[in-house]
């Protein structure tokens, strides 16, 4: 069938709107109208050319919602007209790491997705003849998209698919480093870096979580409204000072942090963030994705001294089971996603949510199809 789709023929080009060919869902895949869908950085990344696995042509996004269209043989877990919202973490339930109770990662079809493709080693988009590669197994940047079975849950028939297509990454990945990553206690202190839609969702969590305090650290100071909104309690633009940043809220809070989170991409400010964590305890999550080439260094002693390191992606969630459950918290008042809408668009002005986000005046711009 035809579709609109952005595509980005180049790194550091603008997406083109076009009409590409999409083929019928082959067997265990699924073919998604989709309705709505927003840009998270990790576009603008790969579409930087930054990421080692970004391939061109693609067609990108991965935070989505829309309605069955058609399914391949052997689909089971939804029926034409369902609503689902896309997957990049896939779940199979099946494979070890699925199996290992330790992680949300799954193996199932993590290589193929990697390569912008479907599992068969080919792609499902074509534009004037020549194939197109998915992208995080989602490409919710096409009108009509196909996905893997692995790659999507079905949610609630009522719940408003502009709102919770943003549980496709960004909000769900803040809130889940919080509970799922750190597993943050209450009356915990805690220090979030960069308050795009990741880190205000930190901050989101932290609340959830009853922290004492929670310092929100941006050299953006637009972001403080929202970031206090969501229950931070202090704010720090590190540029009004001429010290690391680290040392600033070591001070502040006699010693570091319980918890910190990464929330920018920038590897000499993982190192803040680590180095900000409390002797004997502290521990930093790394959720910001960075270039091809780029390291995390600290001295060694920061975690002989009892520091701890880790990272999260789509914050430990997984998502066939638990997002069907987020979704009705959201439906609750449990979880606030309107705060994050900042900007509303027609699909074809794609380009300007990629450039309001860029200039920081964006959180997240929902696109309408
Ligand atoms: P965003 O661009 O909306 O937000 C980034 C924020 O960081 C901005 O507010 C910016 O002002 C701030 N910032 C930039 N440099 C800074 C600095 N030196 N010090 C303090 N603040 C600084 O991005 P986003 O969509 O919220 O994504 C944030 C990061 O998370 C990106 O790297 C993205 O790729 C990554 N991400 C990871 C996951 C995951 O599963 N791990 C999921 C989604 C996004
Ligand atoms: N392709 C990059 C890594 C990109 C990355 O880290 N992606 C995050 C999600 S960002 C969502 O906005 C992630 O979940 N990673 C785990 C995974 O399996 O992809 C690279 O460096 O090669
Ligand atoms: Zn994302």
């Amino acid at each position: 069938m035809k579709s609109r789709a952005a595509v980005a023929f180049g790194p550091n080009q603008p997406l083109e709107i076009v009409e590409i060919d999409v083929e019928d869902p082959k067997e265990n895949e699924v073919r998604v109208k989709i309705l709505y869908t927003s840009v998270c950085h990790t576009d603008a990344f790969t579409l930087s050319g930054e990421d080692p696995e970004g391939v061109f042509p693609a067609i990108l996004g991965h935070e989505g919602g829309g309605i069955v269209e058609s399914i391949g043989k052997g689909v089971t877990s939804v029926k034409p007209g369902d609503h689902v919202i896309p997957l990049y973490t896939a779940e199979c339930g099946k494979c070890k790491f699925c199996l290992s109770g330790k992680t949300n990662l799954c193996s199932s079809v993590r290589e193929s997705q990697g390569k912008g493709l479907m599992p068969d080693g080919t792609s499902r988009f074509s534009y004037q003849g020549e194939p197109i590669y998915h992208y995080m197994g989602t490409s919710t940047f096409s009108e009509y998209t196909v996905v893997n079975e692995v790659n999507l849950v079905k949610i609630d028939d009522d719940a408003p698919l502009d709102k919770v297509c943003l549980l496709g990454c960004g909000v769900t990945t803040g809130l889940g480093a919080v509970k799922n990553t750190a597993k943050v206690e209450e009356g915990a202190v805690a220090a979030v870096f960069g308050l795009g839609a990741i880190g205000l969702a930190a901050v989101q969590g932290l609340k959830k979580a009853n922290a004492k305090r929670i310092i929100a650290i941006d050299i953006n100071p637009g972001k403080w409204e929202l970031a206090k909104k969501m229950g931070a309690t202090d704010f720090v633009n590190p540029t009004e000072y001429d010290r690391p940043i680290q040392d600033v809220i070591v001070e502040m809070t006699d010693g570091g942090v319980d918890y910190s989170f990464e929330c920018i991409g920038n590897v000499d400010i993982m190192r803040s963030a680590l180095e900000c964590c409390h002797k004997g305890w502290g521990e930093s999550v790394i959720l910001g994705v960075a270039g091809a080439g780029k390291e995390i260094q600290t001295r060694p002693f920061q975690l002989v001294t009892g520091r701890v390191w880790r990272g999260s992606a789509f914050g430990g969630v997984k998502g066939r089971t638990e997002l069907p459950g987020m979704v009705l918290d959201y439906m609750n008042g449990d979880i606030d996603l309107d705060s994050f809408i900042t900007h509303e668009l027609d699909f074809k002005d794609i380009n300007e949510a990629f450039d309001l986000l860029h200039k920081g005046e964006s959180i997240r711009t929902i696109l309408t199809y």
